[in-house]
């Protein structure tokens, strides 16, 4: 029952410090297993899966609890392969005339190349848009806030989600993106954020050899 102001008792179950430590460790097992894969099998997967992750996805923090995003799956083959025309359209232009030598040589060895069969092979792309306004039931439109900030964190508990539930991803950003608005038929208020891949990995799908940074490089304490 809420309370005068509308606030409820926070539902947190407390753990021992054992199993906090054990959590912790078990979860940065998991995560750090996480890779972006590009070698996708054409294995469909259950629509419950996807449904969760993305319910999780909206557990996200964001400005105001505006909840500024909205996730489109494709999992039809005629939009698959419209989406991968499109973007395979601005990939080229990226690496024969936008991408300078420094970025070029950045990508290297990751071994992308303007080719993106992926986009058809993987059963469902999940296309996430960013809300710069959000429409409500009696069609007032509301500003948004930390939009950009709020979209991240969603896409970082999404791909989470996916990865936990033993799924693969490819997070994928033709540049510029604006084609999957008009091909997704997405309002003028919203905007591409990324195209997730996903789905099972090829039984012969390899990963580039890279390496995580350590402790020490990414934080520090004070
Ligand atoms: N969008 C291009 C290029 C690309 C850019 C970055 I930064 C990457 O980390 C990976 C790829 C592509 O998808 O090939």
């Amino acid at each position: 029952m809420a309370d005068s102001r509308g606030f409820i008792p926070l539902d947190f179950k407390p753990l021992s410090e054992d199993a906090m430590l054990q959590n912790s460790h078990d979860f940065y097992q998991l995560m750090s297993r996480r890779r972006s894969v590009r070698d996708f099998s054409d294995k469909s997967i259950p629509a419950k899966l996807l449904e969760n992750a993305i319910l999780t996805a909206g557990s996200a923090p964001s400005g105001a609890n505006m909840q500024p995003w909205h996730f489109v799956v494709v999992q039809d083959a005629a939009m698959k392969k419209k989406i991968r025309e499109a973007a395979e359209a601005e990939e080229r232009e990226l690496y024969e005339h936008r991408a300078g030598d420094e970025w070029l040589e950045a990508l290297a060895p990751l071994g992308t190349d303007a080719n993106k069969p992926f986009l058809e092979t993987a059963p469902a792309l999940i296309a996430i848009f960013l809300k710069k306004f959000t429409i409500d039931e009696s069609g007032v439109k509301h500003k948004n806030y930390y939009t950009a900030e709020s979209v991240g964190i969603a896409t970082g508990m999404l791909i989470t989600a996916l990865h936990n539930a033993g799924l693969v991803t490819l997070t994928h950003t033709p540049s510029p993106m604006k084609f999957l608005k008009e091909l997704l038929e997405r309002p003028s208020y919203e905007r591409p954020y990324l195209l997730l891949v996903c789905g099972y990995p090829a039984d012969d799908a390899v990963v580039p050899d890279i390496k995580r940074r350590g402790l020490d490089e990414i934080s520090s304490f004070v």
